[in-house]
């Protein structure tokens, strides 16, 4: 299974990654704009597979735990953000982080705003671990009620940030 994520995943990175780090909408323009549209379908074409990778993975995780919410890091126009960005969840509840686009993201929970007693360090991923690939993920679980603040640690600059309340 993990051969067949990298093989799959790898030109949709590449793909993806240009379009986030050059959002150039000329470009789109031109490509949309013109009757053949060769670049078009195969940009379609990897972004499908992508996609059917994220569904495998996420009903994987959910056949594992039936309580579980999904969280899609990075717009698919490649818009730095947790979406969505404030959301609820039941104590014990799983959220399962799924890297979409414009990564690679994380996620950290900061050490002020989560409620108190709460170790941090136990929750989030380390700064420098990255999720660099379509369709990966990031699963937590919290137990202690009250609201929790996170960020992405190469995007918090550009407000790549979120929160979640624990009922
Ligand atoms: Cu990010």
């Amino acid at each position: 299974m993990a051969a067949v994520t990298s093989a799959v995943t790898i030109p949709s990175f590449t793909g993806l990654k240009a379009n986030a780090t050059s959002p150039k909408p000329t470009t789109a323009r031109v490509v949309s704009a013109t009757p053949s549209v060769p670049k078009f379908s195969i940009k379609a074409s990897l972004k499908d597979v992508g996609v059917a990778v994220a569904a495998t993975a996420a009903s994987a995780l959910l056949a594992s735990n039936a309580l579980a919410i999904e969280i899609i890091l990075g717009a698919d126009d490649g818009g730095l953000a947790f979406i969505p960005q404030n959301f609820e969840v039941a104590a014990g509840e799983k959220i399962v982080f799924i890297n979409n686009a414009g990564f690679p993201h994380n996620v950290v929970f900061e050490d002020d705003e989560v409620p108190a007693g709460v170790d941090v360090s136990k929750i989030s991923m380390a700064e420098e671990d990255l999720l660099n690939a379509k369709g990966e993920t990031y699963a937590v679980t919290l137990t202690e009620k009250g609201t929790y603040s996170f960020y992405c640690s190469p995007h918090q600059g550009a407000g790549m940030v979120g929160k979640v309340t624990v009922k």
